[in-house]
């Protein structure tokens, strides 16, 4: 096992405490630590492939921080809208929303629709970050259900399922999503590396 990894507390760069609370229970099923890490004043990184941008990410924040840390960048690809906003995600929910997003599907009847997320770990005594993928296929629905508001989840229902995102529970949402599948890659990983072994 590397030495450096041994009981290490991984933090979870990141602004979004959705992401945060649902990372933290996949990882807490494998005996991992973790502990959010804000306002790290990271670059804003734009490119067109979202593991570019979790690379990128994750070396800004230990060049900033210089620990162990994860970070995540996910992004919704529709396919009659030629896969937007994917990696700009972030930038549509803030500006037209659920809602825009709702107009611009009007009268399309293909929904298809999936969330794609990129994990990178890496550590200051690593020289390139680690990614793991997880995806989630699903589609987008007409008017928005559930209450837990985060992001697109009120518009989003998951192949081989009848609910929104948000109409699940945490545990529920683990159970399909693609955060819960990159972060399971990540863990397993990382348990196998450092010699941890799921509860
Ligand atoms: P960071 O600080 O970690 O970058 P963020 O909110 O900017 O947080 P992302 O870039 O990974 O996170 O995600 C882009 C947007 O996509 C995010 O702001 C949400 O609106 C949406 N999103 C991400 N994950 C989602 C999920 O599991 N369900 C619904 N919407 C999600």
């Amino acid at each position: 096992m590397p030495p450096f990894l041994k009981g290490k507390v991984i933090f979870f760069v990141t602004s979004n405490i959705h992401k945060f609370n649902e990372a933290r229970r996949i990882l807490r099923e494998y005996k991992i630590s973790t502990a959010m890490l804000k306002n790290v004043d990271a670059v804003e990184v734009q490119d067109d492939d979202i593991e570019n941008v979790a690379k990128a990410n994750a070396i800004d924040a230990v060049r900033k921080c210089k620990l162990s840390i994860v970070v995540e960048d996910t992004g919704l690809f529709i396919k009659a809208l030629k896969d937007f906003p994917g990696p700009y995600s972030s930038f549509v929910h803030r500006t037209i929303g659920n809602d825009g997003i709702l107009r611009l599907m009007e009268n399309i009847t293909d929904r298809s629709a999936r969330f794609k997320s990129i994990v990178a770990f890496l550590d200051p005594l690593i020289a390139k970050p680690f990614c793991f993928t997880g995806e989630a296929q699903g589609k987008i629905i007409k008017e928005k259900r559930g209450s837990r508001e985060f992001g697109f989840d009120p518009i989003f229902v998951p192949s081989n399922s009848t609910e929104t995102f948000a109409e699940m529970s945490i545990e529920e949402k683990n159970q399909h999503s693609h955060r819960a599948l990159a972060f399971r890659k990540f863990a397993k990983w990382y348990s196998q590396i450092s010699g941890l072994q799921k509860s």
